[in-house]
């Protein structure tokens, strides 16, 4: 029998969890591997040091891929079955927006509620090394002061800060409400079936709702769905599709364009700040997010995040990407594509 793919990660890391929320729905054959663990030793060594990696059988190996978002993309080439792309290029374009602000502005979000709470804290250092099976009490014990401690001193690379703070914990409770709202009426962000953005929101959230003792609390009693939807997309293997499952261009509910009017709200000034800093060479961010100054160093990745949104949009058909326009116009986003 052939080897199926790898797939090494954590339950703590909310990259891992969509990913292997994603590979469970659309069925592909894949091996859960602990991060650290024996037979992640015996596979060759990642590009990137991030997680999760998905491993490809070669005939004299394995291939190691990171990026989850990139890692979607290949499925999508590979496998057509259950595919995670909307068909209409226009809602495709919307999901694609949707989770690229899921990987990298709720990622903020989870990484703030995380290492900058006490009470949280404590309880990640106390989780994440327990989550390798049988790991030693002593390097458990440890694990605060090495890993702990380094993310805690990361918190400025995600512009987690005492001026940041509050416009972060305001985006997830509008977060939170939006997709309480939502949820009442679709069983998934894209509609009857899911796309990208519901594992890319998921991922995220998993971390948020069913870790962080603060996060978890505002979510039971804010948005009581969410928690149960990341419960019901930890494995969507059994969910029966059809192919008009996601939501028409001309049929995208209001809290779908609340949604995207949070992403106009707080990652569009933010990525075009980024990108302005970078561009300048500048030492930090200094732009206004939600009407408050946002400041934090420069991240080269979502400078590239920037390029790929607009490079997808100057890749649509005309008449698709006036569509898209005219989804967009007065969200803020139209701000990221002009
Ligand atoms: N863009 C990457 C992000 C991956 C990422 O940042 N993973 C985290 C864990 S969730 C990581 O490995 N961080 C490295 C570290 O904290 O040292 C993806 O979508 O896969």
């Amino acid at each position: 029998m052939s080897e199926s793919l790898k797939l090494v990660g954590v339950p703590g890391s909310p990259y891992s969890r969509k990913m292997r929320a994603a590979l469970r729905y659309r069925r592909i054959p894949f091996q859960w591997v602990g991060a650290g663990s024996a037979t992640h030793q015996k596979l060759p060594k990642s590009p990137l040091p991030l997680m999760p990696i998905l491993y490809y059988p070669t005939r004299d190996g394995f291939e190691a891929t990171s990026d989850s978002t990139f890692m979607l993309k290949r499925l999508e080439r590979e496998h057509k079955e259950r595919s995670l792309v909307p068909g209409d290029p226009v809602v495709a374009f919307l999901d694609h927006l949707v989770e690229d602000y899921a990987d990298e502005w709720v990622t903020k979000i989870m990484f703030h509620y995380r290492w900058a709470i006490a009470e949280n804290v404590d309880n990640a250092n106390r989780m994440l090394p327990r989550w390798t099976p049988v790991v030693p009490e002593e390097f458990a014990n440890a694990f605060g002061d090495n890993f702990g401690k380094r993310q805690v001193d990361r918190l400025y690379v995600v512009g987690s800060n005492p001026t940041t703070a509050p416009i972060i914990e305001a985006s997830y409770g509008r977060l939170l409400d939006i997709l309480e709202q939502h949820l009442r009426v679709h069983p998934h962000v894209m509609g009857q079936r899911p796309g990208t953005s519901d594992f890319g929101l998921y991922g995220q959230l998993t971390q948020l709702v069913q870790v962080e003792p603060s996060s978890l609390r505002i979510a039971r009693e804010r948005a009581p769905r969410v928690p149960p939807w990341c419960d019901n997309v930890e494995d969507l293997s059994g969910l029966e599709i059809s192919d008009d499952g996601w939501f028409g261009r001309d049929a995208l509910p209001a809290t779908f364009q609340q949604l995207l009017a949070e992403i106009g709200r707080t990652y569009a000034p933010f990525l075009l700040g980024n990108a302005a800093a970078l561009a300048s060479g500048a030492e930090s961010v200094d732009c206004q997010v939600d009407g408050t100054h946002w400041t934090q160093v420069p991240f080269k990745y979502q400078g590239k995040c920037l390029e790929w949104l607009r490079e997808a949009h100057a890749q649509l058909a005309s008449p698709d990407r006036k569509a898209v326009d005219e989804i967009l116009a007065g969200t803020g986003c139209e701000t990221l594509l002009a």
